[in-house]
């Protein structure tokens, strides 16, 4: 049976939710919790799969992109990182400028279109520093589009200099900031994050951080960390402060859900999220995020196979070829511990299921749809 049949046959409260969903209407939080709690996987699957297609069609965006991690030394202690190390330990790093322009100068002729800048929060770096490193990415690589630097990144370094979180993105922005990532969100439950993350940037903050970035004409991504000590209120909580933010922005590129990994760190006694949970979660957000156009299956974390499978689940987009560059997953334990996919690879991925590859840029503007019989 055709899956629009299979939606008009469901009965019950999931036939109330898929009727909502043909009829493009938004779904409550109880609903949320409600599909988190009782639906069965095919079902969110089908239902996260036509909110899809109505955002994209059957287009999968990629990009062409590498990190940069400036630094793994940080003030903030959250419970969940395996990244973050002291001043002169000796895992520690961080990258003087000329350390950056020289890696920015080794991607030259990769065609990169993103560079996605995020680190930890160094106590001696400032919004200077910030500034010159997207400056001198953009001498050695001029044609690229900058991510850099989660809100609460952002929060110390315009704290530091004595402004505005406003004035601070203002001088992001002259600098040459295209965009800024989605990290720094984990989850927006007061209580949950003061056990999580007690000494970081507040929700609150971090919602506003985002609020003015899009005021200022700056797109974001969010994230959400889930799959350590919250549970599906707490999930949808979540994505309902970043639905009524959408609401009031439209700011928000896309949502990126990001499963704790548990290597390296004490946060959790439980043992990961299913594959299936995996799933289910892509699902259920691309369905109560009704307003942001895009859903990341972000490959180095949860591996190329589970990325494949989360297409049938909502997601459209599959970040980017990453050139091995960010090590905050592969410290926690990802099965990726070298991530770095050809572009001809993600293509060839997400043709194999029917779908058609998009490269993209860093803020979803279309560079090229490949066609089936598309040499490289
Ligand atoms: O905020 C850290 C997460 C985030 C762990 O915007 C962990 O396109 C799971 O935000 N287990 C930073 N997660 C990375 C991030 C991101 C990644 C990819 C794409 C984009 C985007 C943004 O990483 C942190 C935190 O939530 N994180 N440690 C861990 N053990
Ligand atoms: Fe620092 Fe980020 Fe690690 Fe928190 S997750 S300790 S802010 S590097």
């Amino acid at each position: 049976m055709h899956s629009a049949a299979i939606l008009t046959n469901l009965k019950g409260q999931i036939g109330q939710i898929a009727g909502k969903i043909s009829r493009s209407e938004r779904i409550t939080p109880d609903e949320g919790i409600w599909l988190y709690e009782h639906a069965e996987t095919a079902e969110l699957g089908i239902l996260a799969s036509q909110v899809k297609k109505k955002l994209s069609s059957d287009k999968v965006f990629f990009n062409r992109n590498f990190h940069i991690e400036p630094t793994n030394i940080c003030i903030h202690n959250c419970l969940f990182c395996s990244y973050r190390r002291r001043v002169n330990h000796a895992e520690a790093w961080e990258f003087s400028l000329e350390d950056i322009s020289e890696l920015a100068a080794s991607h030259a002729g990769e065609n990169i279109t993103e560079v996605h800048i995020v680190g930890g929060v160094h106590p001696s770096r400032d919004l200077n520093y910030y500034c010159s490193l997207i400056l001198t990415v953009k001498e050695e690589l001029p044609k690229v589009q900058i991510k850099a630097y989660t809100a609460v990144e952002i929060d110390y370094m315009a704290h530091k200099a004595g402004l505005s979180i406003n004035e601070g993105l203002q001088k992001l922005k002259e600098a040459g900031l295209d965009s800024i990532p989605g990290g720094g969100a984990e989850i927006f439950d007061e209580e949950i994050r003061s056990k999580i993350a007690p000494d970081k940037t507040s929700s609150v903050k971090w919602l506003e951080i985002h609020e003015s970035a899009h005021n200022l004409g700056i797109p974001t991504n969010a994230t959400m960390l889930y799959g350590h000590i919250e549970n599906y209120t707490h999930r949808i909580d979540h994505l309902n402060r970043l639905r009524e933010l959408q609401d009031k922005t439209r700011g928000f590129n896309c949502f990126i859900p990001l499963k704790y990994h548990r290597t390296g760190n004490t946060l959790s006694p439980n043992p990961e999220t299913t594959k299936i949970e995996d799933l289910r979660n892509y699902a259920v957000s691309r369905i109560f995020l009704d307003n942001i156009p895009h859903l990341k299956a972000y490959w180095p974390m949860i591996g190329k196979e589970m990325a494949e499978l989360s297409l049938s689940f909502g997601v459209d987009d599959l970040d980017g070829t990453i050139q091995d560059s960010t090590k905050i997953y592969s410290m926690a334990g990802s099965k990726e511990q070298n991530p770095a996919i050809q572009a001809s690879e993600l293509v060839e991925l997400i043709q194999r299921n029917g779908l058609v590859a998009v490269e993209r840029d860093s803020l979803y503007k279309t560079l090229k749809i490949y066609k089936r019989d598309h040499t490289f």
